[in-house]
């Protein structure tokens, strides 16, 4: 089947093959501009805990960053997108289904250690897979696999996975899948593998073989999480920075941008950059403390419900249908990819799925003036969150510990984001009657959530993750005066 016939036939699926064939008699695939933009391609990139401070247009001067830059560019930069949830595998599990991951117990990394994704949640590729789509993961999955193969990425949706299942380090990277070759868990042997090099590579490939289907590209990058290790060539780079730590955070960012532009390159290399959406956002706010990356004046970090936990870059391009250049200022989540893209890609978004994402093209384009979420809602653990249009009532970890941390008993606090982005004014003794109306508006979307299907176990008072005490180092031969980093 030619790549426009099946595009077509995509877009056409309620209509009997015989009608098909008519068309194509008639000449309706004559026009492959119309049928290639009833279903455009989707790249969906996930950075790891990359801080909404960081990215040239987000304010970072130190580090370029032309490539992911380009996406904001070409496209939407959201001033104020979120992610449903502020650490690693409860705000992919919101990505991948459009839907609060606490609904279905997702609540902490625990869950995908335990089992993975619920197998009762359908993903964003299995949606894309029954509209016609060729899809693949390249990256960091962190939905489960180590208990069942039940949760691999190829058995949800997903015709090819070139990853790891869980965090990794970027040299020799643990749990490594390549479906390509088998299913079985691979020891990285090449001493130069880097993983953010060798995801650009596959994608690129993989972009390359599926040009002539609609395909759904899902490329997870492990970086900015820790450890920080990078190879000499991008270090290279960064001769002014001094701070070993930062230094380490900017050449693994320069790798992600090359590994991004590498990605794009291919796109606008096959002429599909018209009929490609592009998402670059990250999964939550930046550790500060453990990779130095940075939140942008945003109080709170990845794993705290302020603003610096949940508020993260978020970009997106649709080159000839999303204007350019576009800063939106309108909240929008990560929740809001799935009902987009599947929308875009001629799906109709069933009520039954229950989702929490809303198609967010009607905004873009001016059809709809209105916010896509008036209210958002965060729960992890003691922590939690409501926004309801500007207000945010809120209780986190403090940045110190000891004192106000007893979140069992912490009185949430208000804040109002229209005038206080940085969360440094208290407004609830002010505001009780604004308290009341938030509170209740969280106390009814808690009751709708399902208890966490497995709970992490006490972490340090610092809130480090594994592997966040490794010192920075480079594995690379040839940059021995390095100290390899621990895994
Ligand atoms: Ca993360």
């Amino acid at each position: 089947m030619s790549h426009v016939l099946r595009r077509a036939a995509a877009a056409l699926p309620s209509l009997p093959l015989s009608i098909l064939c008519l068309a194509t008699i008639l000449g309706l695939l004559g026009s492959p501009t119309t049928t290639q933009a009833a279903q455009p391609n989707v790249l969906l990139i996930y950075a790891d805990d990359l801080g909404w401070g960081e990215t040239g247009v987000q304010g970072n001067k130190d580090i370029p960053t032309p490539h992911i830059d380009s996406i904001a560019k070409n496209g939407v930069r959201f001033a104020q997108g979120y992610v449903a949830a502020t650490y690693c595998s409860p705000s992919r599990a919101g990505l991948m289904t459009g839907r609060y991951p606490t609904r279905f117990g997702h609540e902490f990394n625990a869950t995908a250690r335990h089992s993975g994704l619920s197998l009762k949640e359908t993903t964003i590729a299995a949606r894309l897979k029954s509209l016609g789509y060729a899809t693949a993961c390249v990256g960091k999955w962190h939905l489960g696999g180590e208990a069942s193969q039940d949760y691999y990425p190829t058995n949800r949706g997903f015709d090819e996975f070139y990853g790891t299942l869980n965090n990794t380090p970027f040299y020799h990277p643990t749990q490594f899948i390549d479906s390509r070759k088998s299913l079985d868990i691979q020891n990285i042997a090449d001493e130069n593998f880097y993983t953010t090099d060798a995801y650009a590579e596959r994608s690129a490939d993989w972009i390359e073989r599926n040009q002539a289907k609609p395909w759904f590209l899902y490329l997870p990058f492990n970086a900015q999480h820790a450890p920080l290790q990078a190879p000499q060539k991008y270090l290279d780079r960064f001769p002014n920075i001094t701070d070993e730590k930062r230094k380490y955070f900017a050449a693994m960012m320069s790798g992600m941008d090359d590994a991004v532009g590498l990605v794009l390159a291919k796109i606008r290399e096959l002429k599909q950059e018209e009929n490609t959406i592009v998402f670059f956002i990250a999964d939550n706010g930046g550790p500060t403390q453990s990779t130095s990356s940075q939140n942008g004046g945003l109080r709170g970090f990845k794993m705290t419900t302020f603003e610096g936990g949940p508020r993260v870059p978020f970009f997106a391009q649709w080159k000839g249908t999303l204007p350019a250049g576009k800063v939106e200022e309108r909240p929008v989540m990560n929740l809001d990819v799935l009902p987009t893209v599947v929308a875009a890609a001629g799906g109709k978004l069933d009520p039954a799925w229950k989702l929490d994402g809303v198609d967010l093209l009607p905004y873009l384009t001016g059809k709809n003036e209105s916010r896509p979420h008036e209210t958002m809602y965060w729960r992890f653990g003691p922590q939690w969150a409501v926004r309801h249009g500007d207000w945010k009532l809120v209780v986190s970890r403090k940045e110190a510990a000891g004192a106000g941390n007893n979140l069992a008993v912490a009185k949430p606090e208000l804040y109002d984001l229209a005038h206080d982005v940085s969360e440094s004014k208290d407004l609830a003794s002010a505001e009780p009657a604004k308290v009341a109306e938030l509170q209740k508006l969280y106390d009814a979307w808690n009751a709708e959530q399902a208890p966490p299907s497995a709970v992490d176990q006490p972490r340090k008072p610092d809130g480090k993750q594994n592997g966040a005490d490794a010192k920075p180092g480079a594995k690379k031969a040839g940059a021995g005066k390095k100290r390899p980093a621990k895994s």
